[in-house]
């Protein structure tokens, strides 16, 4: 493959954005290599500027579930646009969507949206501390919630601690309220409400795809809703990701846990910009203008983004039989790139969860995030390049999630695997 065009387009983009990309994991960096610039999508494929033709499994890292260029998404968008961009006043479309999440979900009565993940799940956190009237919150080492100051910690000695800046540009005053525990661990959640009366919240990934793909143990969120209930304490389902792509409700078809609070994205914008936050009635009664707790945005709910997101919506709703097939391919693609593995004589670990897939190269069952660093990230950087030759586009870290569309054919799954074991092969 020649990447000729893509590698001009690298350095004219570097010289007027940081590091080329509008966000850091496009770069490349973790696996080496220019990233293709992309001109378009087809189906389950994209192609890049240089022409060339690859399987794409990051799908936008979730939210095409129906790949690219979905007709029924396409008239939708269309036909919004026709009518005007954006109005900054209430439209219907906005009320439709809403419907749908709040009949998906149970325990969510209301939902907002917004137009990032990264707002939803700083949205939820100041209605969690704006409820209960505590500063403090706890999130997971390897767990990702966007960018926003108090999320942007990393966790100190021990495996309960109050969090530092993980990123300069963070005041140590804005991370002092986060405290860290070790996902699948409930001591070290124990841990932290004992240091600390004031916690608001606690946020987890239940289906975690930002460490890899690592789900939660059952046993392991029975006991953290128990805390929450037990010290008063809010706990928030971030299922940015994992909503609408672990199952047609996310987690909740995969666990009887509940959350009190949900985070929204990706999928329910169709790869437009859409995030969005629910809770009871009763809790968001208490965000503006019903409430005292601010949060606003210029373009939540723009209609253009609802559209897209109200077909997407609909269509799963309409073919709820679909999360089936994209679980079998998953599993499938997941089986043969383990007998890639086994070929070459080196351990791989994988996991799914419905169109969600993650592999390691390791020969440790990964729980939580230090287990995931003990990867080979050497061996997978050489993986990813050499099947970025061959026509497949994996997820540019080991710490991120694999995704199947209704456009990824077993045709394709297949060619993957065999270019999985060529890959492997060629590396070793
Ligand atoms: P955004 O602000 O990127 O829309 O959403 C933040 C977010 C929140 N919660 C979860 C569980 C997420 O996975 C994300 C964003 N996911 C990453 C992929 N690992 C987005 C890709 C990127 O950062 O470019």
């Amino acid at each position: 493959m020649s990447y000729k065009k893509s590698e001009e387009a690298f350095r004219e983009a570097f010289s007027v954005i940081p590091g080329g990309v509008d966000s850091p994991v496009r770069a490349f960096s973790s696996v080496g290599g220019t990233p293709p610039f992309i001109d378009r999508g087809e189906g389950g494929y994209i192609i890049d500027i240089d022409g060339n033709r690859y399987i794409d499994f990051v799908q936008s890292w979730g939210p095409l579930i129906f790949g690219h260029c979905d007709k029924d998404i396409e008239v939708a968008v269309e036909s919004a646009v026709k009518k005007g961009l954006s109005f900054g006043a209430p439209t219907l479309t906005e009320t439709k969507l809403a419907k749908h999440i709040v009949n998906m979900f149970e325990r969510i009565d209301k939902v907002r949206f917004v137009s990032s993940g990264t707002e939803a799940v700083m949205s939820a956190i100041r209605l969690a501390r704006g409820y209960t009237k505590r500063d403090d919150f706890i999130k997971f080492t390897g767990c990702y919630h966007g960018h926003s100051d108090s999320l942007l910690v990393q966790a100190g000695s021990g495996m309960a601690t109050f969090g530092s800046p993980s990123s300069p540009g963070v005041p140590a005053d804005l991370t002092k309220h986060t405290l860290l525990a070790q996902y699948n661990n409930i001591e070290s959640v124990k841990e932290c409400f004992k240091n600390s009366k004031d916690i608001a919240c606690v946020i987890i990934e239940p289906i975690a795809g930002n460490m890899g793909l690592v789900p939660a143990d059952e046993e392991f969120l029975v006991e953290l809703r128990e805390l929450c209930n037990e010290n008063g304490a809010l706990l928030i389902f971030d299922e940015v990701m994992s909503g609408f792509r672990a199952s047609l409700k996310g987690s909740q078809e995969l666990t009887k846990v509940r959350a009190d609070i949900i985070t929204l994205g990706k999928v329910i914008g169709a790869g437009m910009p859409v995030g969005a936050f629910g809770a009871s009635g009763e809790i968001m009664s208490h965000l503006s203008p019903e409430g005292a707790i601010y949060q606003a945005g210029t373009l939540s709910g723009n209609p253009i983004a609802m559209s897209a997101g109200l077909a997407s919506l609909e269509k799963l709703l309409a073919n709820p039989e679909i999360y089936i097939t994209l679980e079998k391919r998953a599993k499938r693609l997941m089986e043969g790139f383990k007998e890639a593995s086994e070929e070459v004589g080196v351990s791989m670990v994988t996991e799914v969860r419905g169109s969600m897939f993650g592999f390691f190269f390791s020969d440790k069952k990964v729980k939580n995030f230090e287990d995931a660093l003990e990867n080979n990230s050497e061996l997978f950087g050489k993986f990813h390049g050499k099947m970025l030759e061959k026509g497949i586009y994996l997820a540019c870290s080991a710490y991120e999630t694999g995704f199947i569309s209704t456009a990824t054919t077993d045709e394709m799954i297949e060619e993957a695997i065999a270019m999985a074991k060529e890959s492997l092969k060629e590396i070793l």
